[in-house]
């Protein structure tokens, strides 16, 4: 799962490296591709994959005594030549590139099972089982698409520090309504969620894969999921939840810093850098609700405001 951490750095060192046109310059030093030129390239290999593909749309429709409601994908050829593509079943929206102004994706999902709880928040925390494959494009190499990790098990993920094309799907979706548990102790989760997206490597790891992970540079990436659980998230622990650290209110954390300090709000326990902790310049009432004092009444709530 990649970091964005990581991610910023290396944008950073790769503007560094072209402005430093001397010696000191790594001779191998390849510039990372320029991420609004990559990205229709990218469209047409992901729309290529859903022109091509199916998926067991026929057992959601009837499903077997022993279904696992999991989607799998498989090509249109031979006994599958009159299934459905892809590319009639799913839905596309346009998100933002994270790293360059001005760069867009049509992301394109599958929404199989909408679940029946809520939807969580783009900064929540989520719990999914999951099988993330990358396009392969070595014709010499195939099957068309990899393996490259996966969890069977309900595992719970921060949304902020997972690839930005899953974080962008899971708010499409919602929650199982609850869960059952089961005679040998294991847990059913009950009207889950369950879909894909099929991202753009901008969207993905770019040039960034998990080391270990041998995906290719600007891979295509695929996640399958079921979403059954979220939980809201709040990663600074300064009271405030995530989803309203967005102050500009565009659906993403990363670009809000209100000091400017290079931490994001919803990283940030100290949002206007002033010394005091934001959890001292908020209310949590009772009921849970939060109030924010506006002390010197400016209109800006006291732990976004320097002065106050
Ligand atoms: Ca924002
Ligand atoms: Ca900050
Ligand atoms: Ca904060
Ligand atoms: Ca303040």
């Amino acid at each position: 799962m990649k970091k964005i951490l990581p991610l910023l750095l290396l944008v950073l060192s790769i503007t560094y490296g072209c402005k430093k046109d001397d010696d000191s310059v790594d001779p191998n030093f390849v510039p990372a591709r320029d991420r609004g030129e990559e990205a229709p390239l990218s469209t047409l290999i992901i729309e290529e994959y859903l022109e091509t593909h199916f998926y067991n749309y026929e057992a959601f429709e009837n499903p077997p005594a022993d279904f696992n409601f999991q989607i799998t994908f498989d090509t249109i050829a031979g006994d599958n030549s009159d299934k459905i593509p892809l590319m009639r079943q799913v839905s596309s929206k346009t998100v933002k590139d994270r790293v360059t102004e001005g760069v867009t994706y049509k992301l394109y999902y599958l929404d199989v099972l909408e679940g029946a709880g809520e939807k969580p928040n783009f900064p929540d925390l989520a719990t999914i089982n999951y099988q993330g494959t990358y396009i392969n494009l070595e014709e010499s190499e195939r099957p068309y698409t990899k393996l490259f990790d996966a969890s069977s098990v309900p595992v719970s993920f921060d949304m902020t520090g997972i690839v930005n094309g899953l974080q962008d799907a899971l708010i499409e979706f919602k929650t199982s309504s609850g869960f059952v548990t089961n005679p040998d102790g294991t847990v059913s989760f009950e009207n889950f969620g369950a879909g894909a997206v099929f991202m753009q490597a901008g969207l993905g790891y770019y040039v960034n894969p998990p080391p270990t992970s041998n995906i290719p540079l600007y891979s295509q990436l695929i996640f399958t999921f079921q979403l059954y659980e979220s939980e809201i998230g709040d990663q600074d622990n300064d009271g405030v939840p995530s989803f309203m650290e967005d102050v500009n209110n565009n659906g993403l954390e990363e670009d809000d810093d209100t000091d400017a300090n290079g931490n994001p709000n919803f990283s940030d326990a100290d949002d206007d850098g002033d010394g005091r902790p934001t959890s001292e310049e908020i209310i949590v009432n009772s009921d849970g609700t939060i109030t924010f004092p506006d002390v010197d009444n400016d209109g800006i709530p006291d732990y976004l405001d320097s002065d106050s």
